[in-house]
């Protein structure tokens, strides 16, 4: 315990300097256990939510956030919670999310009311970012077991789809088609040291130091024909490691540490990869956002290639994050919840707008990354927003929060809010070519400002 409390202060020293970084990648709330997913031009993540000031993993509902650039996300907000599984009331842990046949399958861990243990459910939509419901109305495993957390979801060549999880120890099962059942018996990962790093807990030797140790989140890929099995090890403070295997569920080879252990200010790391438009992505959490640490943890990305034998190389957490793989076009209508960085504000939901930003105070802004004006200047700026009170100020700013003012956008009451109404100005000054684009909020020193719901500028 004394262990954790040093990681936790740790993290308070460690967030000072990352305000204007690329990582973490969400500052509107502490989210974790990041699970990517590629699905036609997009990058989806879906993430765990960890509460803000919380002494434990007292998590109640996942989130998603999807980018076709890699440094400007939208927030689609939570459209998975505990109260979506009738039968679970706590701990909304580790979950993966995966298409198949016109369907999203979103995997999830959570407490079980039936037998006091976690379990693992599974919710089903057609749409990736809304609209998940229960698929069974009941958990797809529950035999009572403090286990069964972190699911993992990959489906083979063959079309087989597995599921495996676990810790301190990894069991699988075969899922069939519909992907919301299984065939077979739960099977269980025979660890020692050749596979693993080290055998199971129980059956370690007292005194005997060993190279590594699996210990949770794992996350099933498979690249140059080979399985590969990142995952959770290490003990508490966690490292990302991986082992091999040429068949499954596996005869597995331990082969290294991917992520070493390093000063995050998070005592456990959740990892997840992806390949996206030609490059290599790693998703992991850190605690590096302020206030944040061990419980109020964040996902971050990094980059990386391959080993030509499909080994992965080390890679180290980076404040700076990815490159962006394209520019930013404004000229369409944007959400205000699609941002690279953001200070100060929140984001909130309803069912009439989906999600917004909000917690907006006088010197807040959100930050796109790398947008393109091309050669002709925009000649207005609109935006919708809403303020029970009276409102405040836009200021879009262009390559920092104090560059050139191209517009300065008064905001009034709307009576409520949400009730959204939209201001519009001419643009000040010409801009063309590409710049990162600063939304500075300003008005009364003190209460809430606005919300703001989107964003439009025209030619
Ligand atoms: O987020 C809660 C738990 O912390 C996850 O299930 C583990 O993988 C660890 O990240």
């Amino acid at each position: 315990m004394k262990k954790i409390k040093s990681i936790v202060l740790t993290s308070a020293l460690l967030t000072a300097n990352v305000l204007n970084a690329q990582n973490p990648v969400v500052q509107t709330c502490f989210t974790s256990d990041p699970a990517p997913m590629v699905h036609g031009d997009r990058l989806y993540v879906y993430t765990g939510h960890d509460e803000d000031n919380a002494d434990f993993f007292w998590m109640q509902e996942w989130r998603v956030y999807s980018t076709d650039d890699m440094v400007n996300y939208t927030d689609h907000g939570s459209p998975l919670a505990l109260e979506t599984f009738s039968w679970a009331d706590d701990r909304a842990w580790a979950a993966q999310t995966i298409y198949r046949n016109g369907k999203f399958y979103w995997y999830i861990c959570a407490h079980s009311k039936l037998t006091n243990g976690m379990a693992i459910g599974v919710a089903v939509s057609d749409n990736p970012v809304r609209g998940f419901k229960d698929a069974l109305g009941k958990p797809l495993f529950d035999n009572g077991s403090w286990d069964n957390i972190d699911p993992t979801v990959f489906i083979d060549d063959d079309n087989q789809a597995w599921l495996f999880w676990g810790n301190p120890q990894v069991y699988y099962l075969k899922l069939n088609e519909d992907m919301v059942s299984y065939s077979g018996e739960l099977g269980l990962v025979e660890m020692d040291e050749k596979s693993f790093g080290a055998p199971v807990m129980r059956k370690r030797e007292e005194g005997k130091t060993y190279k590594d140790c699996y210990v949770e989140g794992p996350w099933l890929t498979k690249r140059n024909g080979k399985y590969q099995l990142l995952y959770a090890s290490g003990g508490v403070p966690e490292h990302i490691s991986y082992s091999v295997s040429d068949k499954l569920p596996g005869n597995w080879s331990y082969a290294g540490e991917i992520m070493p252990l390093c000063e995050t200010g998070s005592f456990t790391n959740h990892c997840g990869v992806t390949d996206y438009k030609g490059h290599s992505y790693f998703f992991y959490h850190t605690g590096k956002l302020p206030k944040g640490g061990g419980f109020g943890r964040s996902i971050a990305v990094e980059e990386f290639k391959y080993n030509p034998d499909g080994s992965f190389p080390t890679i180290m957490p980076t404040n700076e994050g990815v490159k962006p793989l394209k520019n930013f076009n404004p000229y369409t209508k944007v959400q205000a919840e699609t941002m690279a960085f953001s200070f100060g504000v929140k984001t909130e939901q309803n069912q009439k707008r989906g999600v917004y930003v909000s917690e907006i105070h006088n010197g807040d802004y959100t930050k796109l990354q790398s947008v393109d004006f091309g050669d002709v200047s925009p000649k207005t700026f609109s935006a919708s927003t809403a303020s029970a009170l009276r409102g405040g100020k836009i200021e879009v700013h262009l390559d920092s929060i104090k560059g050139t003012t191209i517009a300065e956008l008064e905001i009034l009451g709307t009576g409520a809010w949400e009730t959204f109404k939209t201001f519009s100005t001419a643009t000040k000054t010409n801009v063309t070519g590409v710049h990162d684009v600063y939304f500075v909020f300003t008005g009364r020193k003190g209460p809430r400002l606005f919300n703001f719901d989107f964003w439009e500028m025209k030619r």
